[in-house]
């Protein structure tokens, strides 16, 4: 059956975005969603009344996106990813649909902060840090182009956990991001699928009596979608996230009817919901446990069966799927997509192993964004089988085919072929992903210039001398909406009001304000702009710390995950240094700092734990020493999430990048600091270097070892004693960390971080001592001209167009997907507006 066109209208009520419209659609929310008459209503009913109305005015965007591209059966990009840390999506949504100060206007007349529901607004924690929001900013990127586009990924029940500082240690609280209900997604159980685990494989004879192999799995989960709208900048394409959800097959509750085991069921019930129950904590490192394989195959599969269902749906031949999608590999954590492809092309659609492998290889892509070895993940045999019979199979198949053309290509060499095996045989056996990944995609990316050059190199040398075709640079970028216009509106307003509102979606237009550099009320705006946002924070921190900030100091931030290789321990000896200074000569004249840390570690990462520890240590003694006289303060800044972030980018003078150059695949904060006219102190790694050839060598301030110097210096046999040995005043800094000067006199607590130093160094914290200091003293000395330094302020800002993400995707549309802009129409279909 279907309805008459006529029959639905889509109402003023629930569509019109007059002033009156929006006051009138906000209260009935309130009242027949909410349920609640005023005089009851919560500051999260009006949340929810308010997110309500503008999800109403989501859902024509949203129905005429999915009529359209079924319609014309758009090629459509699949982005797969384990994390999408997509921040709050109110503002985002209201800066999306245009409609963010009429919004913030009805609701301030109807008598209600506008401004307090934003920050009213829970964030979904889906993901570690850069790999999951660079997801998010992709997706931004994608609907902002116009291109036809799922993201398909976990619905994690617990997020990412929210960090509580208590005596300076992070202690993790769980993530109940559905506590209070989610108004922006939709369940959409009639596309539920059923994911098969465990059992065994067998051949059997078909009709035609040809040998096929079958999977008898030993038990199965159902997969749920739940849908999220991803809008574009003022245009009507909404995309899709589809996150799945993990639930315990009905059969369960017969089985239990049946034989009476009815603990058993439940209890069979909780282990199938378990599967997308929490988000594993870990950043850029593996664990290695099969709850983890679990989730990946998990949504893999879900999301690689809802293609073929949309392929029949649209009636669109098998053979056919590499045309309709373009599927990207996040990292290797969905790489099973390899296997799983051919699974579903061989043993459910009975096509030929070679033309299912060539629409796989057609279909898949995989973009890399680690070179550390700790990241790489592989999977014991034993556990892979036990979970994935069949698909081990499939790899040996894989694997075997391959060997024989890697060993026609290059002759007795042994080692590479051992090198680039699938499987992993040099000691326990593993599955490596990384090399599934790649030998089943036709493109293989890194994330920047110089970590695309080093994957060549090291990890992937093999795979690039294999097939040198396949690999790009996809340099990384992030969304102007989210990290600009809404979380900077004044810089936004002042750069507008100058050049036009064209750079939102077409960032290189920012070159337009080097023309004002020599303007003294455009600096002077600029300046102000800054200021004013300072102050803002500086405000929070009070709040939120009792900690006294000075909007004169230079704000000199690094946020980030919390690990050894991005070196926030680094940041601490600069901090102890200039304390050690003040107290040698308490007059010292210094240039005065607020420096400002936030990050998450991993639960089970002792030693990053221990560095927040020590930034909470060496914060203590030098807020309230008064010989210090405030000049410097130190402050960890808990819980740091998107949602703070928009905080936080804005307010910032100095931006803190400097990992050990060789370690950061890209760095994408990095890029959010510029944007909003921060300056970055940075080593020769990631994205910095494009950064720097963007803003001008003498805008940027670089230190440190090169990654090749880097390896030069490791490969000669590094001994960081001698640094420490032949520098006095680093020798101080680690003598007061090791006294027990920051630790009540506990000389034993930051132990573990001393000996690491002085013994092995493995992130050559020392050999980039005496540079970062120096750049440090250099970045001071500019500060005290302003002037100067608002220029150069303006300058990075002005030049950071390349780093938008829709740079990125347009890149990726080109090389990698060969997707075209599908433009949906306001009124489509069977919606039409009154
Ligand atoms: N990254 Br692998 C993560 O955030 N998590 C991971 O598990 C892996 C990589 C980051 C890189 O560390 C960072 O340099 C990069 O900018 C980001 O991915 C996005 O590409």
């Amino acid at each position: 059956m279907q309805l008459r066109n006529e029959l639905v209208r889509v109402e003023a009520d629930r569509t019109g975005t007059t002033i009156d419209n929006l006051k009138r659609a906000f209260l009935e929310n309130l009242y027949y969603v909410q349920g609640k008459p005023p005089a009851l209503a919560t500051l999260n009913d009006y949340y929810m009344a308010l997110a309500h109305t503008v999800r109403d005015r989501i859902m024509q965007r949203w129905n005429n996106s999915a009529i359209t591209y079924t319609e014309n059966q758009s090629r459509t990009v699949c982005y797969l990813s384990a994390e999408f840390l997509m921040g709050p999506h109110l503002g985002n949504n209201l800066i999306n649909l245009g409609l963010y100060e009429p919004m913030k206007q009805a609701i301030d007349e109807l008598g209600i902060n506008f401004d307090e529901l934003i920050e009213e607004e829970g964030e979904p924690g889906l993901g570690n840090g850069g790999l999951g929001r660079l997801a998010a900013c992709y997706l931004d990127s994608l609907a902002a182009l116009e291109i036809p586009t799922m993201g398909y990924g976990i619905r994690y029940e617990f997020g990412i956990f929210k960090q509580d500082i208590r005596d300076g240690w992070q202690v993790e609280i769980t993530d109940k991001w559905l506590r209070n209900g989610n108004p922006w997604e939709l369940a959409r159980p009639e596309w539920t699928v059923s994911i098969p685990f465990g059992g065994h494989t067998e051949s059997y004879r078909n009709s035609q009596g040809v040998y096929r192999a079958r999977w008898v799995p030993a038990w199965e989960v159902k997969g749920v979608p739940y849908d999220t709208p991803t809008l574009g900048y003022k245009v009507n394409t909404a995309n899709t996230l589809r996150l799945w959800k993990a639930e315990a097959p009905e059969s369960f509750d017969f089985q239990a009817f049946n034989t009476g085991d009815y603990y058993g069921a439940v209890n069979a019930k909780v282990v199938s919901e378990n599967i997308t129950k929490v988000l594993y904590p870990n950043d850029d490192e593996i664990q290695g446990k099969v709850l983890r394989l679990q989730q990946q195959f998990f949504f893999v599969s879900c999301s690689l069966q809802d293609m073929i269902r949309i392929m029949k749906g649209q009636k669109i031949p098998m053979e056919r799927f590499h045309e309709k999608f373009a599927v990207q590999l996040n990292d290797t954590h969905p790489a099973i997509a390899v296997a799983e492809l051919m699974r579903l092309l061989v043993d459910q659609e009975f096509l030929g192993w070679d033309e299912a492998w060539a629409i796989t290889q057609n279909t898949l892509a995989y973009t890399n964004h680690t070179l550390l070895p700790e990241a790489l993940e592989r999977w014991q045999i034993d556990l892979f089988r036990d979970l994935l019979p069949r698909h081990l199979e499939i790899i040996y198949e894989i694997n075997q085919r391959f060997m024989d053309d890697v060993r026609v290509k290059f002759i007795d060499d042994d080692a590479r072929l051992a090198r680039m095996s699938l499987i992993d045989e040099s000691g326990e056996r593993y599955v490596r992903m990384a090399n599934l990944a790649c030998v089943g995609s036709h493109a293989i990316n890194g994330v920047a210039a110089l970590h695309s050059e080093l994957l060549k190199q090291t990890v992937l040398k093999d795979f690039y001398e294999y097939s040198p075709e396949k690999f790009s640079n996809k340099t990384n970028g992030v969304t102007p909406r989210r990290f600009m216009v809404l979380s900077n509106p004044r810089l936004t307003q002042l750069i507008t009001d100058r050049i036009g509102s064209g750079w939102i979606t077409d960032l290189e237009q920012l070159r337009q304000l080097e023309q004002f550099i020599d303007d003294p009320a455009f600096c002077q705006q600029w300046r102000s702009i800054k200021q004013a946002i300072k102050q803002d924070l500086a405000d929070s921190i009070q709040k939120d710390y009792g900690v006294d900030v000075s909007i004169d100091s230079i704000f000199d931030i690094q946020v980030k995950r919390i690990h050894e290789y991005k070196r926030q321990h680094l940041n601490l000896l600069h901090i102890i240094t200039l304390y050690n200074r003040i107290k040698a000569n308490p007059n010292i004249d210094i240039t005065p700092r607020t420096f400002l840390f936030g990050g998450k570690a991993a639960p089970g990462y002792f030693m990053a734990k221990l560095m927040i520890k020590l930034v909470s240590a060496v914060s203590e003694v030098i807020n309230r020493d008064p010989d210090v006289r405030g000049r410097i303060k130190v402050v960890f800044l808990k819980n740091y999430n998107v949602k703070f972030a928009q905080h936080v980018y804005p307010a910032a003078d100095l931006s803190e990048q400097i990992s050990t150059a060789g370690k950061e695949a890209s760095g994408t904060g990095n890029m959010k600091f510029a944007m909003n006219g921060a300056l970055t102190i940075g080593t020769l790694d990631g994205a910095n270097v494009e950064i720097m050839e963007q803003a001008g060598e003498e805008n940027f301030f670089l230190f440190g070892l090169t990654a090749e110097e880097v390896r030069e210096r490791k490969a000669r046999g590094y001994d960081p004693k001698a640094y420490y040995n032949a520098n006095p005043n680093l020798q101080l800094v680690i003598d007061r960390i090791a006294s027990g000067f920051f630790s009540h006199g506990d000389k034993t607590l930051f132990q573990p971080i001393v000996d690491n130093l002085m013994q092995s160094d493995p992130y050559l914290l020392f050999a980039d001592y005496q540079s970062y200091v120096e750049c440090q003293d250099r970045v001071a000395e500019a500060y005290r001209d302003q002037d100067k330094w608002t220029r150069m302020s303006i300058l990075n800002a002005a030049r950071m167009g390349m780093f938008s993400s829709d740079r990125s995707i347009q890149e990726y549309c080109d090389d990698i997907w060969n997707v075209k802009p599908v433009t949906v129409k306001e009124t489509e279909g069977f919606c039409s507006a009154t």
